[in-house]
């Protein structure tokens, strides 16, 4: 049993999906440990994208990600990171298979609805960034 971080974006969360997105972890298996909808200020989100930030979509990913609140989820479950990251399916909506999130809901890498962890330490870093918890 281990934890990832999933969040569900601006889009996702103006859009009205935050309960169908949560469902599908639950259904998946995962077990909510924390949740909580939130504004993210331009600092907090230059720190979540950090390792995108030579990208030239940097300061619209930014803008974007600031745009509106966003509801983040610790989520506790088998191979967490990898099994939400099946859940989620592709970055691009594009090769994302019907059946994920992106697949289902999303045809635009800009906004794609859902951002999950891509490691365990990626994870664990972003629990105590938007928690503010020693995870
Ligand atoms: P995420 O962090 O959101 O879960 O996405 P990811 O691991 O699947 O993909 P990553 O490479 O970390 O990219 C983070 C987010 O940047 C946006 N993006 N925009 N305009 C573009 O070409 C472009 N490419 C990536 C997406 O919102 C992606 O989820």
């Amino acid at each position: 049993m281990n934890k990832t971080f999933v969040m569900v974006k601006p889009d996702g969360v103006a859009r009205g999906l935050v309960g169908r997105i949560v469902a599908r972890f639950e259904e998946k298996g995962f077990k909510l440990a924390q949740a909580q909808l939130m504004q993210l200020n331009r600092q907090q989100a230059e720190v979540h994208y950090e390792h995108l930030n030579e990208k030239p979509f940097f300061g619209e990913l930014v803008d974007f990600i600031t745009s509106g609140p966003v509801f983040a989820m610790e989520l506790h479950g088998t191979n967490a990171v990898k099994n939400a990251r099946s859940v989620i399916g592709a970055t691009n909506p594009v090769e994302a298979a019907a059946g994920t999130i992106r697949g289902d809901y999303a045809t635009d890498v800009a906004s794609n609805i859902v951002h999950g962890s891509d490691s365990d330490e990626s994870a664990e870093r972003e629990i105590r960034n938007f928690f503010n918890i020693n995870s």
